[in-house]
């Protein structure tokens, strides 16, 4: 670290929002909030029909809790309104368009007015000085330019922070490391299992991870756990901290956390209202600390106003620390449409990560696939996982056993463990595909 960026991590200058009082901040949401749902009432006709369908009106938010009264937004509102039909401003005012990548059905298209674009990049700025990051540090984003909301996102936090952004961008491993040794950043931005990627092509080069110039991490996109946390904090030699967002919302730093309590992000409650719902039964709003659906609502968003977006991120609201008046969200342990039903057990990927990760011969490697078997009415499901690279077969085919009892005793799933050799399974290049689901449709 160089001596001005060592002295300015000792002197943050906050946003003021950020040292507000809960009762300042709900006072703030409660204007804003009226204002948005009016804005979008005027001016967005899916959200009049679907208000008026529900027999609400902008006027009946008097209190905060009225927010419970009006009808959700879903990614399929977002898809139907394809591409620009959520838009609540003329496109001439839009400054810029992301969208996600429609793998699964339709893109959902997002757009930014200038302002929008200003209070994003406030926010990932609010976000990074969080995480440790500070002004005149070298950040590599190594997170993915384009439609994808990660790099631009990212790209225009830290340069509003004050940063000297290198936008290498996802892939290009080999060309990462190359310029992380030139450049000698202080801080990487890029989803967890791709920072495993590049730690892991350091070591296959023979280059110690934990002896590069990098700090600080700040790690999203992707669920991850605190045992991947701790895994990457060793083998770099560097502080991770979580960063959450969605496009639909905006994009990266809905929520940031920071670097002092490492204890989750905290939700930038001056500009998103988040709620809890029950998955199952959405008009049930669960109180503070009870697990459910991450539900927001923007609070100053002019070109896309977003009403009760129901993200099928599940977690859970918890008490803010650091800084006390936003509320954190503890971490993800998925999505409600990656849930693995197993022989009627639910299941994440985060939980095999966990276990796997206490499993010294085992490494973070590791993908599940779902079958069926000819003939049979049970699924099955095959934990593929490479082992250490010290690890002989021996030891892997152990250490397979013991984590298949583990699956057994903390998950409740009977399955396949498969050690395999270290470096055999596919590599993450940002967001990574844990589940391979091979399982007959219909
Ligand atoms: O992934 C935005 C982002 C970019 C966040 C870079 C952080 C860093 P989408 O592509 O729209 O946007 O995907 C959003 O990714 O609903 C979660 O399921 C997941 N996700 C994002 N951040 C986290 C996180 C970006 N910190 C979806 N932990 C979200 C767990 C995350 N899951």
């Amino acid at each position: 670290m160089t001596q001005e960026t060592a002295a300015a991590t000792t002197d943050a200058v906050l946003d003021r929002e950020e040292t507000i009082s809960r009762d300042e901040l709900e006072a703030l949401q409660l204007s804003r909030l009226q204002h948005t749902v009016a804005y979008a009432y005027d001016r967005v006709p899916l959200y009049k029909r679907k208000f008026d369908a529900a027999g609400v009106h902008p006027t009946d938010l008097r209190e905060l809790s009225d927010l419970g009264k009006f009808p959700f937004t879903t990614k399929e509102d977002l898809r139907l309104e394809y591409p620009f039909g959520m838009f609540a401003v003329p496109q001439n005012q839009v400054a810029r368009i992301h969208a996600s990548s429609g793998t699964t059905g339709r893109a959902t298209v997002v757009g930014y007015t200038k302002k929008d674009l200003a209070d994003w990049a406030k926010l990932v700025a609010r976000s990074l000085r969080a995480s440790g990051v500070r002004p005149g540090m070298k950040v590599h984003n190594a997170y993915g330019y384009g439609l994808f909301t990660g790099g631009m996102g990212a790209h225009a936090g830290a340069e509003a922070l004050g940063c000297t952004v290198i936008p290498i961008s996802g892939g290009q491993t080999e060309r990462q490391i190359t310029l992380i040794q030139d450049f000698q950043p202080d801080a990487i931005l890029a989803t967890p299992t791709y920072l495993l990627t590049i730690a892991d092509a350091m070591i296959k080069q023979g280059i110690d991870p934990a002896s590069t110039s990098l700090k600080y991490a700040v790690l999203g996109a992707e669920p991850w756990t605190e045992e991947m946390r701790h895994e990457l904090e060793v083998t770099m030699n560097i502080k991770a901290c979580d960063i959450y967002g969605l496009s639909e919302v905006m994009g990266p730093g809905v929520a940031g956390e920071a670097v002092e309590t490492q204890d989750g992000s905290h939700i930038w409650e001056d500009h998103f209202r988040p709620e809890i719902i029950d998955a199952f039964d959405p008009s049930v709003v669960l109180a503070d600390g009870e697990p459910g659906e991450l539900v927001f609502t923007s609070l100053t968003k002019e070109a896309l106003p977003i009403i009760r977006y129901r993200t099928k991120d599940l977690t859970r609201l918890l008490p803010g620390t650091a800084r006390p008046a936003h509320r954190r969200m503890g971490r993800i342990t998925g999505r409600s449409d990656d849930m693995i039903i197993l022989r009627g057990v639910n299941l994440f990927p985060s939980q095999i990560e966990e276990i796997a990760l206490r499993i010294p011969e085992l490494s973070p490697h590791f993908q599940l696939e779902l079958t069926r078997p000819e003939g049979q009415r049970m699924d099955q499901m095959t934990v593929k996982i490479e082992r250490r690279d010290a690890v002989t077969i021996e030891s892997g085919t152990a250490a397979a056993k013991v984590l298949q009892q583990q699956i057994k005793i903390h998950v409740g799933s009977s399955c396949t463990v498969d050690v395999v050799e270290p470096g055999s399974l596919e590599r993450s290049n940002g967001k990574l595909r844990r589940i391979y689901d091979m399982r007959p449709k219909g």
